[in-house]
């Protein structure tokens, strides 16, 4: 019996030569850069998050394609969508829904761990991919930044301590986050951002991650040298999440 799953399985992923016929996979990514520093956007990468470990469901009635667009329309500079199905009720469907509605860069938000996922953010229509300090090694890192570039995708690395964000400086990312939150006991603590700020290279965009919940808070990280903020469950968790991300912008 999972012997024949398993083959199911095979089957139903198509190859990763396959994936490069998808008419998506031909398009020309947005800039990840040109767009948090365009002088009309917020610098806010919004995600759409149905649900995450730490908080089980967060919001189980608002559409993608109603979310993105108002997060678009409310200025936020990119979007992040979720693809994990198990642990965060995401989807690849989810991402070319909000792809069909965007004009802004698309992130694909997963935990990539093979070039085939990388592919696949492609061919869904993903202008970013994320590549995490955490769950792989710096060669690895450099390969799969590499191979992103070599498709036109933007790169976002993201770490947690100097460690993570020392060994993994390669001229193939884009914008390097520090992740606020703990990936393994969740707890959450801006002050990974503070601390880290000053030794990410200028040309590198540099993103906040997780945690963030008013305006003031995103004035201080502007303040000390952040130019983008991502920012899902405060959004969310709200009745109207297109509407929750206007009240931090002012
Ligand atoms: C958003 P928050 O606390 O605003 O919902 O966080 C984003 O940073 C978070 O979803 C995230 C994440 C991740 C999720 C950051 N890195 C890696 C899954 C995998």
């Amino acid at each position: 019996e999972r012997k024949k799953q398993e083959v199911a399985a095979a089957k139903a992923k198509v190859s990763l030569q396959e994936l490069t016929t998808y008419p998506l996979f031909e398009r020309t990514c947005y800039s990840v850069k040109d767009s948090v520093l365009h002088a009309d956007r917020t610098g806010i990468i919004a995600e759409y998050k149905r649900a995450s470990p730490s908080k089980g469901l967060i919001n189980g009635h608002s559409s993608v394609e109603e979310v993105v667009l108002g997060y678009q329309n409310a200025g936020a500079s990119a979007i992040s969508v979720l693809t994990d199905a198990d642990f965060f009720q995401g989807s690849l469907e989810d991402l070319t829904k909000a792809r069909a509605v965007l004009t802004i860069p698309l992130l694909r938000k997963e935990f990539i761990v093979d070039r085939y996922q990388i592919a696949e953010a492609k061919a869904y229509g993903a202008d970013i991919i994320l590549l995490i300090a955490a769950c792989l090694t710096p060669a690895e890192i450099e390969e799969f930044s590499t191979y992103a570039k070599s498709l036109g995708l933007n790169v976002l690395l993201e770490v947690h301590n100097e460690e993570e964000l020392v060994q993994n400086i390669f001229p193939t990312i884009d914008a390097i986050g520090v992740n606020n939150r703990n990936l393994k006991d969740f707890s959450v603590s801006l002050d990974h951002s503070y601390d880290l700020v000053n030794k990410i290279p200028d040309n590198y965009i540099k993103v906040s991650e997780s945690g963030i919940s008013d305006a003031e808070t995103i004035k201080d990280l502007k303040s000390k040298g952040f130019n983008s903020f991502l920012i899902g469950e405060n959004f969310m968790k709200t009745h109207d999440p297109a509407a929750a991300i206007k009240e931090f912008v002012n």
